[in-house]
């Protein structure tokens, strides 16, 4: 399904990014091993991996997910918004063009965070969140549609703790969803098969699928049970000091 990533590293100023969590501060000689087995992972399930290196004056640059939307044929360049996540996307749109037969961009007053952004395959779910606005999410669906896909709009914003939609949903193939509860009912997900997360896993909500595996953090047995149930592979990975700086799994990396 995928073939490539783009990943980039945590910077020596990681732990200077924007958090909401009480975890404590990361530790980022652990961070760069976790990052490090993050990549590894990626590898084993088959991609070539571009490796952008990592920049101090980003933060929070390491979770390049946020910075694009990845579809066959074209990347869309993101607008973060976050104001100090604004300059990721240069690097991001260098290493991608020549990947990319099509490029597009969102533009102002668009915000957009690819962590929002949960393709489930011609289907593209697009998450209102702090991050990501309607003029955003508008031009992305418009985008999508030229690109033969569809989408539709969930609005996370009134959900306490939902950084991102992709925080709390996550595609397993065919019509399937993995979704945090405050999300399963939403309107936008009817007539797909929603698997519930366990109450105290939700932070593995966030994961994703490579063909028949799926990456998903360490630590959350039941959430690995469900995917073993539908006949998916669970590779867990630390992830520890990514979530101390809101940091989901997915968002370390553009597959495509
Ligand atoms: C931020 O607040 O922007 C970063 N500290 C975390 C971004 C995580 N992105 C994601 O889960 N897609």
């Amino acid at each position: 399904m995928f073939t490539r990533a783009l990943v980039r590293p945590p910077a020596a100023s990681f732990a200077a990014g924007l958090t909401s969590s009480d975890l404590g501060p990361p530790d980022l000689a652990l961070a760069l091993r976790q990052h490090a087995a993050y990549v590894a992972a990626l590898r084993r399930c088959g991609l070539a991996l571009t490796e952008l290196a990592p920049d101090p004056a980003f933060p929070d640059s390491t979770f390049v997910e946020d910075t694009a939307v990845l579809v066959p044929g074209c990347a869309v360049i993101a607008r973060p918004g976050a104001p100090s996540r604004a300059g990721e996307t240069a690097a991001v749109r260098a290493a991608l063009r020549p990947l990319f037969a099509r490029m597009a961009e969102i533009e102002a007053p668009g915000t957009l965070d690819g962590g929002d952004i949960c393709a489930a395959g011609e289907h593209v779910f697009i998450g209102l969140s702090a991050r990501t606005n309607e003029a955003g999410g508008r031009q992305l669906a418009t985008i999508l549609a030229r690109e033969g896909l569809t989408s539709s709009f969930l609005d996370v914003r009134a959900l306490a703790g939902l950084l991102h939609l992709k925080s709390g949903l996550a595609w397993l193939g065919a019509r399937r969803l993995l979704a945090l509860d405050a999300l399963r009912e939403h309107p936008a997900l009817r007539g797909w098969t929603t698997i519930p997360v366990a109450r105290g896993e939700e932070y593995a909500a966030n994961c994703v699928l490579l063909d028949e595996r799926v990456l998903v953090p360490a630590g959350f047995p039941q959430v690995s049970t469900n995917l073993r149930a539908l006949g998916l592979e669970p590779l867990a990975l630390e992830m520890s000091e990514f979530r101390k700086m809101d940091g989901g799994l997915s968002c370390l990396s553009l597959r495509f």
